[in-house]
């Protein structure tokens, strides 16, 4: 947790410390970092400040995929604890490993995140991610308990229970996926309940790109301060940044992982305040370290002094992440970016998805865009100005076209976890 004060200086130098160990250590008993470092013709010795870093190669989803299940495991099976996997929607899954070391390390960098956000023992915090192999539910769980926030482990689904227990309990802060939590605030009003009259002051959400206008929706729905944080199964789950209460960009544990943002195409190193790819080395795991991970996430380091204490840099909100870049009649576009245009009108609601097909040989990119119930039942005119007005922003952006559908209230599915925002029907269609 966030006790004694550190200041850049004791980050950077616990950093280059911490990173000889681990590699050193690495080299000593994961498999896997052994044929890493033999790759690139590398000895420990050869890394021994952060400007040596990057001449480790880095490691890849897919080097977690070819050593399934057991591949990148560093210590003896005796001494695990705990496996979360990904669901692996593209291909084989990927496992992670934990001995009780590495849980109670990760319990303490998720009670950093929920204390940064303003919780404390006086909170009652009703826990809405599945507990399972997703990394969600345990992490916020024992991060919660280790901070002495009262826990309600409610799980994911079961929507109208959330809230009986919610107004029961009078629970004071959840966590959900962000597309979850606007859908938490619908099945709220059709129950008879203004989400706003529970006795919720904060939530802390994360797992999926969010935008500005979802933050705003689910702070006026439920009169909450709303926090980004950011994680990934790989490094330990939730737990590696998080927003403070300036809201404005992500803190970085930078005593447990050195950040590198690089350029996805050529691998290079950016300067901070340079857009790119995330890459973590996790400063402390036992059961899976793993040096330069690539997470695929694209954003930047901030430069600028943030107005809250805390001595760690931030990143600018996660908008998407490599591999899911749209290639859209050879335009590249993030889902986020279409996310941003379409949220800027007062009819955007939060719940939209993005379909993108072939018609003859050419890519069509239609959104399908919910707005409430009453713009049905009024004038067509309105309906067809804001569709117009809607595709005009999006060619002004984009330069390509897009057929904007307004739908109905709750036409668009409702996911429990991470929302589905793209249908990408182009493979199936070859
Ligand atoms: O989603 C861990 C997590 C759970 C984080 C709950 C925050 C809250 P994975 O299932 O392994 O782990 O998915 C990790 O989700 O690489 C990002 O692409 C995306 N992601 C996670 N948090 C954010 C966020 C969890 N705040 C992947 N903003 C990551 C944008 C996010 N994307």
């Amino acid at each position: 947790m966030l006790s004694a004060k550190l200041s850049r200086y004791d980050i950077l130098s616990q950093q280059e410390k911490l990173m000889r160990y681990t590699i050193r250590k690495g080299a000593q008993t994961s498999p896997w970092i052994q044929t890493q470092l033999k790759r690139a013709g590398l000895t420990p010795d050869d890394i021994r400040g952060k400007e040596d870093l990057a001449k480790i190669p880095f490691t890849t989803k897919q080097d977690l995929r070819d050593n399934y299940p057991f591949g990148m495991l560093a210590c003896p099976l005796e001494d695990v604890v705990r496996f979360h996997a990904s669901s692996g929607t593209t291909g084989k899954s990927t496992v992670v490993y934990y001995t009780q070391q590495d849980i109670d390390t990760w319990a303490g960098l998720m009670a950093r995140v929920l204390q940064t956000t303003g919780l404390t023992n006086r909170d009652i915090m009703q826990i809405i991610y599945n507990y399972g192999f997703f990394t969600g539910g345990f992490g916020f769980h024992y991060g919660a308990e280790r901070l002495g926030v009262s826990v309600i482990p409610s799980g994911s689904g079961n929507t109208k229970r959330q809230i009986e227990i919610m107004r029961d309990f009078k629970t004071t802060s959840f966590t959900s996926t962000p597309s979850y939590a606007l859908h938490l605030a619908e099945v709220a009003r059709e129950m008879d309940v203004e989400p706003s009259s529970l006795s919720l002051r904060q939530g802390v959400f994360g797992g999926e790109p969010w935008s500005e206008a979802i933050r705003r929706q689910i702070e006026t729905a439920f009169g909450i301060d709303a926090y980004d944080n950011y994680g990934l199964s790989e490094l330990c789950g939730p737990g590696v940044a998080c927003e403070c209460e300036e809201k404005d960009g992500l803190h970085v544990w930078e005593d447990y992982f050195i950040l590198e943002v690089i350029d996805p195409e050529t691998g290079e190193v950016l300067a901070d305040g340079e857009k790119g790819e995330l890459v973590f080395t996790p400063l402390w795991k036992q059961a899976m370290p793993l040096l330069r991970y690539r997470t695929g996430d694209i954003s930047r380091i901030m430069d600028d002094e943030c107005g809250c204490s805390l001595p760690f840099k931030k990143v600018e909100r996660i908008t998407g992440r490599s591999d899911d870049m749209l290639i859209i009649r050879g335009v590249n576009i993030f889902p986020s970016q279409i996310e941003e245009v379409i949220s800027q009108h007062p009819a955007f609601r939060g719940h939209y998805q993005i379909v993108v097909e072939k018609q003859g040989a050419m890519d069509a990119l239609s959104i399908n865009m919910e707005v409430t119930d009453s713009l049905f039942s009024g004038n067509i005119k309105d309906l067809l100005h804001i569709q117009k007005d809607l595709q005009e922003r999006i060619r002004s952006t984009f330069f390509i076209s897009a057929d904007v559908k307004l739908v109905e209230e709750g036409s668009i599915p409702r996911s429990i976890g991470k929302a589905q925002r793209v249908i990408d029907k182009r493979g199936e269609q070859q």
